[in-house]
């Protein structure tokens, strides 16, 4: 069976268990305590080289680490990642905007936001922030009418940007400077198979 490493609040890992939902894919769910540092622990750097989270651990004993590897590992084939070859390229495009542009902009103010270091941490999240405004006014000009970032259809470029974006008001973005992402993102939430974030336990 795969085996998913991952932790709670990770939105890199968030884009693999979107995926695998869409998928309908069964998987093994290793949740690691950051905080806690499981990711330094001795022997995990044989299973992430980075010592970081999400890994893919295929069912041949395989590890795939980067978000958007596993995501394009796991898309090959199927239809969230488009065959012709000029949309695949975009797609691409987009795994990488989100990584250079976006993630640690809006990731490291979130995380300062939520383990109450937001004062102390006031000029490094001013300065992420410049950055992240000016990647989220690009995503915003890109998205004018359009319902997806690639082609007419959802694909893995929508999954990995949508992970962070739907974050940002957590790192103090103001998200209602957007009204085109705003619609994008609940496009993406009613997609068939997403899964929050943090998904409720169900009580029957
Ligand atoms: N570029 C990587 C980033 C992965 C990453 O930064 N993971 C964080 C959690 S979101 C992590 O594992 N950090 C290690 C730690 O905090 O110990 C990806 O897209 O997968």
């Amino acid at each position: 069976m795969l085996r998913l490493y991952d932790s709670l609040l990770s939105g890199n890992c968030w884009k693999a268990r979107i995926l695998l939902s869409q998928l309908n894919l069964e998987y093994e769910r290793i949740t690691l305590d950051l905080v806690r540092g499981d990711t330094q622990q001795p022997g995990f750097e044989t299973i992430s080289r980075f010592a970081r989270v999400p890994v893919l651990v295929l069912e041949d004993g395989h590890p795939i680490v980067e978000s958007g590897a596993i995501l394009m590992h796991l898309a090959e084939g199927t239809r969230f990642l488009p065959v012709d070859l000029y949309e695949r390229t975009e797609v691409l495009s987009w795994l990488f905007f989100e990584q250079a542009d976006l993630q640690k902009a809006i990731a490291f103010p979130r995380v300062y936001n939520l383990r109450g270091q937001a004062s102390q941490m006031k000029d490094e999240i001013a300065y992420r922030q410049k950055d992240g405004y000016g990647a989220l006014q690009k995503l915003e000009n890109w998205l004018g009418n359009r319902s997806w970032l690639v082609g007419n259809s959802y694909t893995i470029a929508d999954t990995s940007v949508f992970a962070y974006v739907s974050l940002a008001a957590e790192g103090g973005y103001r998200m209602d400077r957007y009204p085109e992402i705003l619609r994008w993102l609940d496009n993406v939430r009613s997609t068939e198979g997403w899964v929050p974030l943090i998904e409720k336990e169900t009580t029957s």
